[in-house]
């Protein structure tokens, strides 16, 4: 089988021309009607842009290229890559030359470093590992080319490049911003004869004697991937990408969205919360008892972290499958004890709010369930990556793969600058007749 490149470089004629047609031919058909709510209310369920590498269902989450999540739970990391670029699972021969790739580009310019270490030491770890993505872009091959002049049919080709480059130095950054700001000793290098997830979790260094850690990495870096276009880290990106900025700037944008409390920062949260839970009844809580704690932070005007969703409307299969991996490897851990406990609890606590917001006049909340980031950090507690606030920056380096393989594949079928149309509240208030 081809390398990723060439596997690409076959596929993108077709795919233009695919896309050429189907707006020939179909072009001024009707996808979406968008009301004034949704307008006002962050575009929710507009379908206004397209993504090939995966599609989010309400009622069955994340299918990638076709495959359920779940379904395809077990492949490496590196391998979903693949899947998402071309929609193909790569046989041995592509797979070992996409690590191979990957670990030739897997070093670090020692200037990103210096950079880290000028930083504050109260830093986010997001605000690190964003920093480092920005000003490792004067590695761009896409400006290069870009500055020297390039053919538009050609741009996909450098945007691949940025993305082997930052999609392999993405752990090494990410495990030295672990062991910098932690105090964790020196740097651990990445090895070559093993994959991506498993490299990932040695140069964290935390201890793993069973390999069961990396294994659950792995699991982590599948699950994280990609969610649709519309995410705002996916979106951000893309929309920074679309004015042709570098994979950097794109990457480094979309990851600053993803540090939000209502993204990916949520996985900080939600295990803070269960953790305050403990603290407060001494223990793993009852059920009552997290019943108790979910209505006050509820009325304290908070929401509940890692519950509701934007576009889903079921338990996230990746809490599902997060679950069961906890449930096989810890659980008597009181920790995922009290995760697996609030998965009892919050939907009905949700459900019963909702209707109260409603009686006093307010909007319903639209899902009850928990998505992906209410269960993954109990797992990470268990073997010892305590350091809540580094989360996000492991939900970072999987969503990555996501955002650069929309990239590539939106510069490979010459998707134009975004720019939707705003309209103010003086023209919405004439719609009002
Ligand atoms: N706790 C309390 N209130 C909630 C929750 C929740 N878990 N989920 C939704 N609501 C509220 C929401 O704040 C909104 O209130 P208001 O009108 O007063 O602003 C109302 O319900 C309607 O919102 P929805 O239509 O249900 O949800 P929306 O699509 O706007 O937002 C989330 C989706 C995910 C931002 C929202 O459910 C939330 O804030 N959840 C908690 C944070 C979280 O887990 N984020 C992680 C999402 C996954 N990820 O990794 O990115
Ligand atoms: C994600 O993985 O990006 C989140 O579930 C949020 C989303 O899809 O909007």
């Amino acid at each position: 089988m081809a390398t990723l490149q060439e596997r690409f470089a076959e596929l993108v004629p077709q795919m233009r021309k695919d896309i050429a047609a189907i707006q020939k031919e179909f072009g001024d058909k009707k996808i979406s009607d968008v009301t004034i709510k949704q307008a006002y209310g962050g575009m929710r369920g507009i379908k206004g842009m397209i993504c090939d590498t995966s599609v989010v269902e309400p009622d069955k989450g994340l299918i990638i290229r076709g495959y359920p999540l779940l379904d395809i739970q077990d492949l490496w990391p590196e391998e979903i890559f693949y899947l998402m670029l071309t929609g193909e699972k790569p046989d041995k021969e592509a797979l070992a030359a996409l690590q191979l790739d990957l670990a030739s580009r897997a070093y670090v310019p020692d200037y990103v470093w210096d950079v880290l270490e000028a930083m504050p030491v109260d830093s986010h770890p997001m605000a690190m590992l964003n920093t480092a993505i920005l000003v490792m872009e004067r590695e761009s091959v896409f400006r290069a080319w870009y500055d020297k002049g390039m053919k538009k049919e050609e741009y996909w080709v450098p945007t691949l490049e940025d993305a082997l480059a930052i999609m392999a130095k993405i752990p090494v950054i990410a495990a030295g911003i672990y062991r910098m700001s932690y105090d964790k000793g020196s740097m651990i290098d990445y090895l070559p004869t093993l994959d991506w997830g498993a490299n990932y979790a040695r140069m964290l260094g935390i201890p793993d004697p069973t390999g069961t850690f990396a294994k659950l990495m792995r699991l982590y870096l599948n699950f994280h991937s990609d969610h649709e276009g519309g995410n705002v880290s996916a979106n951000t990106c893309h929309t920074v990408g679309s004015a042709l900025s570098d994979p950097y700037y794109a990457v480094s944008a979309g990851l600053n969205g993803l540090a939000g409390p209502l993204h990916g920062l949520a996985n900080q949260e939600c295990l803070i919360w269960v953790l305050e839970t403990m603290e407060k009844f001494g223990g793993a809580p009852s059920e009552a008892e997290l019943r108790e704690f979910a209505f006050y932070t509820l009325r304290s005007g908070q929401v509940v972290p890692g519950y509701g969703h934007a576009v889903l409307r079921v338990t996230d299969p990746r809490f599902t499958g997060f679950n069961a991996f906890g449930r096989k490897y810890m659980a008597d851990d009181p920790v995922f004890q009290t995760v697996d406990r609030v998965f009892n609890v919050v939907p009905k606590v949700l459900e019963e709010y909702s209707a109260e917001r409603v009686a006093a006049g307010k909007g319903a909340i639209s899902n009850f369930w928990p998505n992906v980031d209410a269960g993954s950090g109990a797992l990470l507690y268990h073997y010892g990556l305590t350091e809540m606030n580094y989360y996000t920056v492991l939900f970072s380096v999987s969503r990555v793969m996501g955002m650069l393989a929309q990239l590539v594949i939106n510069r490979a079928i010459g998707t134009p600058i975004t720019r939707p149309k705003s309209v103010s509240t003086e023209w919405i208030k004439k719609q009002c007749v």
